[in-house]
């Protein structure tokens, strides 16, 4: 008798123990925690609302000699694709016009997502939890056929601030970070101490992993998985209030996630929880080459209606 309630015993013990390992490690917080946002019941522009005039007098204070990084991978046959993501370019070779002066065309048909290939911007509407978008949102009151009819990424306008690139690979010594290192509040503090800066409210931050040499050159293994940030030093990060969170990866987060039961979460605690805009696939060996830190990081996303995302073009400038 004894040894079968101590056998039942032991069981529920376990059974506690095997519950316990099997929390995850984050959950998407309730919406009556997250909603209204902080930027007001309603509001659709999350972290763009930091784009304001002191948002580009601050960077343009940064411009001394007029140099001009570039931040974006050319859109062409080399490119990383996530998924079934496609880009595919058709050229509509010479024809001529009538006219005496001859005039000839050239254009293209281009077939192809434009808001989720390439150096590309998230918009709120790209992710959700369940039914819910950031601020709430519900996908089923805000989709059509034609876009999203809120969060649409044509609402963001022109980004104009101070951009920060915080060289975690620089800082761990290496020219690129492990496969699916996760990036902590430790490496992200010694990487701002190390090149003596501080986050303030507003910046575009973005982090060096070094996964971008992989962009064009072993696309497999750079769509595989990733280095980046984990939920804890995104929390961190999004405490600074940025205008955007950056990578040289294709998700700026660590993928997969060490936590088995997590799909890419730092989406979530950035795009649905906390409104704050991510920025992929960057290319970053010019900057991190001339060790421009501090600059001033100019962007206007398509004004595609409702998207969800834009392929951009950043540029650093100092
Ligand atoms: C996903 O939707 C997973 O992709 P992205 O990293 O392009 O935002």
């Amino acid at each position: 008798m004894k040894s079968i309630a101590v056998t039942a015993f032991s069981a529920l013990l376990l059974g506690g123990v095997a519950a316990q390992a099997q929390a995850p490690s984050w959950t998407v917080p309730a919406e009556s925690e997250r909603c209204p946002s902080k930027w007001g019941a309603g509001d659709e522009r999350g972290s763009g609302n930091h784009m304001k005039p002191q948002s580009v007098l601050n960077a343009v204070k940064l411009i001394k000699t007029g140099e001009v990084i570039e931040l974006a991978h050319v859109l062409g046959p080399q490119m990383a694709f996530f998924g079934t993501r496609r880009f595919d370019v058709h050229m509509k070779r010479t024809f001529m016009n009538t006219g005496s002066n001859e005039r000839g065309s050239n254009e293209e048909m281009v077939l192809s997502e434009i808001g989720q290939v390439g150096t590309q911007f998230d918009g709120f509407a790209h992710q959700s939890h369940r039914n819910s978008h950031y601020n709430c949102f519900k996908t089923d009151e805000i989709s059509s056929r034609s876009g999203f009819t809120k969060l649409g990424i044509h609402n963001t306008g022109s980004l104009i601030t101070r951009g920060v690139l915080i060289d975690v690979a620089g800082f761990k010594g290496v020219e690129m970070l492990g496969d699916n290192y996760e990036i902590t509040v430790e490496d992200i503090e010694g990487a701002l101490k190390k090149q003596e800066l501080t986050l303030q409210p507003g910046d575009a931050v973005i982090i060096h992993t070094g996964w971008g040499k992989l962009y064009g050159k072993d696309n497999p293994r750079y769509v595989k998985s990733c280095p980046g940030i984990g939920v804890k030093a995104a929390t961190w990060l999004i405490g600074k209030d940025p205008m955007l969170l950056g990578s040289d990866n294709w998700p700026v987060e660590v993928a997969p996630n060490p936590d088995p039961q997590l799909s890419l979460p730092v989406h979530q605690v950035a795009l649905v929880v906390n409104g704050v805009h991510l920025l992929e696939n960057l290319k970053l060996d010019d900057l991190v080459a001339k060790r421009a830190y501090e600059f001033a990081f100019i962007m206007q996303p398509l004004k595609l209606q409702g998207a969800t995302g834009s392929t951009v073009s950043p540029i650093a400038v100092r």
